[in-house]
């Protein structure tokens, strides 16, 4: 049974909806330069214009408040509201920011904001980025300015979303923003996101007391390939490569060992955390963004000697290569619950991407999408059923984005987005998410 206080809702983020890209004062993102950067991005894609939600916000949470949801979880441009990440305020930026949550609370959602999406000013990556010991300041500075202004309607604050992806994806993989492949860097990167979540907390405690503040972290429980010992060995690593790595210090002030010693040397200018473990900057709720699992094997060569397993035919696997894995949605609630123990839990982000048509009527019929949601719903449900406290779902993603390195060619969205006339048409997904939600809540 969900708890009748449950939040139901669809998540987004800055970069892959606004669009307006140089508008109204925004300053450069690190992915404006590089999807303006040829070859970067599949077919040279960028965000400029996206789903254009900067000008038709009011059309989105009309469509939103359609489909019964009750809550909205989206991001804040950090460009947008002080171009040049640190310094000056640009009013327009923050005042769309005023027009949007006014009408997610007038239209009877509750907002939930996330401080950072990857889209960091692209003057602050010119001095260094995340890789800059000043960032946790920087951070702060923003964090202060973004609760000062929204503090009194904005309750649910994240302060991240997704650090593993802001450091590894983007400085060892180099497939995102700022498109760099180092993996000390990547280290220290991870890093600073840590020290930054730790400097934002109390800061949003002082502008917010009644704040519930969490963390998105992106969970893929790991599996072995084979029962060999050195497969095994490859998902534990995989586990603590991706998962733990930022789980430990957030709750428990540490960085895993076995991690630590498999670096080795490589781990460099990554020192002190007693700054943002739960014991001294406890936050209330753990969002989670759940999409598949890794299956992991061992390999011979490279930095850590595991590869992940490609899906193959026994297995169903969506437009990303990620398989359908439902189970792994209970598992990684029941795992969080049972060794971080968070407060309350939440689903950030759920959802998958498959090939499909345009749609030729009022709906586009997604019956693989359809089943997607209905299996990640039924685990959560389990979940809840087994005593893990969750309070809200997000569906991943309201609409068809921008999704990074892959352009527009993956489309994640309930709803549908032509992005030559930009109409948002729905798909049957948004239909039987909105049933869903009216039966669970009686109504
Ligand atoms: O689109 C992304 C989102 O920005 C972060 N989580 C994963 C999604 C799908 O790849």
């Amino acid at each position: 049974m969900f708890p009748s206080s449950f939040h139901w809702g669809a998540a987004t983020s800055s970069y892959q909806i606004e669009g307006a890209a140089l508008e109204d004062g925004r300053g450069e993102c690190i992915w404006t330069r590089l999807s303006h950067t040829p070859g970067k991005v599949r077919d040279n894609h960028n965000g400029d214009v996206a789903c254009d939600h900067y000008h038709r916000y009011a059309e989105d949470i009309a469509l939103m408040q359609s489909l019964s949801l009750n809550a909205y979880r989206f991001s804040v441009s950090w460009p947008r509201v002080i171009p040049k990440g640190t310094g000056a305020a640009n009013e327009p930026g923050l005042a769309f920011y005023d027009r949007l949550i006014d009408g997610v609370l007038e239209a009877g959602m509750t907002p939930y904001l996330t401080l950072y999406h990857w889209d960091l000013p692209q003057a602050l990556q010119d001095r260094g980025g995340w890789a800059n010991t000043d960032m946790p300041k920087w951070f702060a500075d923003y964090t202060d300015l973004v609760t000062r202004r929204y503090g009194d309607r904005v309750k649910h604050w994240t302060t991240l979303n997704e650090p593993y992806v802001v450091a590894f994806v983007g400085h060892y993989e180099g497939r995102h923003a700022p498109g760099i492949r180092d993996l000390v860097l990547a280290y220290r990167v991870a890093h600073h996101t840590m020290l930054s979540h730790g400097q934002a907390v109390p800061v949003i405690r002082q502008n917010v007391p009644d704040a519930e503040v969490s963390i998105v972290l992106d969970i893929w429980p790991s599996h072995p390939q084979t029962d060999t010992p050195e497969d095994h060995a490859a998902a534990v690593r995989f586990d603590g490569y991706h998962n733990r790595w930022f789980l430990d210090p957030v709750f428990k002030g540490t960085y895993p060992q076995d991690i630590i010693d498999w670096l080795g040397d490589k781990l460099r200018g990554v020192d002190d955390l007693s700054a943002i473990s739960q014991a001294n900057v406890p936050i209330d709720a753990l969002g989670i963004n759940y999409y598949t699992r890794a299956k992991m094997a061992h390999e011979p060569t490279g930095d850590f000697q595991m590869r992940r397993v490609l899906p193959d035919d026994s297995m169903v696997y969506t437009q990303m290569q990620w398989e359908v894995y439902p189970d792994g949605l209970h598992e990684t609630l029941m795992r969080l619950h049972r060794e971080y123990a968070p407060k309350s839990l939440y689903v950030a982000e759920n959802g998958s991407a498959w090939e499909e048509d345009a749609p030729t009527g009022d709906v586009l019929e997604d019956p693989r999408r359809v089943d997607y949601l209905h299996k990640h719903l039924g685990a959560v449900e389990r979940a809840i059923a087994d005593g893990v406290p969750m309070s809200a779902y997000f569906a991943w993603s309201l609409m068809d984005n921008f999704e990074w390195a892959h352009g527009y060619h993956q489309r994640f969205g309930i709803v549908h987005v032509d992005f030559e006339t930009l109409k948002r048409t729905p798909k049957r997904t948004a239909l039987e998410y909105r049933d869903f939600i009216r039966r669970v809540r009686g109504g």
